[in-house]
């Protein structure tokens, strides 16, 4: 799982502060958090202007990825995440699942690996100290790889195909 936040929460306080609260949040669910990365900070890309805070987990549970993401929607929104409106607004809260144990996961609301992930190093850096030795089904290539590859400026992968 990713996280990321650019916005200030008026309880929690700073984006780090609430990456480490949505954390004990998420595990209140049926999710157990065995690793956290440490946090980055990093330039927004897309039309926000303030700069994100950044994390990744591994996170084990018996929740299928639907579930999962249904719980993981449930925690932005008690983090006073608002959907509607302009894509890629700043945010409070975001946490998102890049890879799963699985494979790969498609359906019309929900894909697994992340579409974006392997070209965001805000996602690969965090994920490479956590989980390098996962491999992106799509590509074969292990999240250190792929890392490697977006920081020495070898590719933009494109979108998978759907
Ligand atoms: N998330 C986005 C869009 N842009 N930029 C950074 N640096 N970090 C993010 O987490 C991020 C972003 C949409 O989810
Ligand atoms: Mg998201
Ligand atoms: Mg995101």
């Amino acid at each position: 799982m990713a996280l990321g936040s650019n916005q200030r929460h008026p309880r929690h306080g700073s984006p780090s502060a609430i990456l480490r609260a949505a954390l004990d949040e998420v595990r209140r669910r049926n999710c157990r958090i065995d690793v956290v990365s440490p946090t980055v900070r990093s330039r927004p890309i897309g039309p926000s202007q303030r700069v994100y805070c950044n994390s990744a987990a591994l996170v084990s549970t018996d929740l299928e990825p639907r579930a999962l993401l249904e719980e993981l929607q449930a925690v932005e929104t008690l983090f006073g995440r608002r959907r509607q409106g302009q894509r890629w607004r700043s945010r409070t809260l975001d946490l998102d699942i890049i890879l799963w144990s699985g494979g790969w996961w498609g359906d019309h609301s929900l894909v697994i690996p992340h579409p974006e992930f392997r070209n965001r190093d805000f996602v690969l850096g965090p994920a490479a100290r956590i989980a390098g030795h996962w491999r992106d089904p799509l590509s074969g290539l292990t999240v250190r790889q792929l890392h490697y590859r977006l920081a020495k400026g070898l590719t933009r992968s494109p979108p998978p195909p759907r």
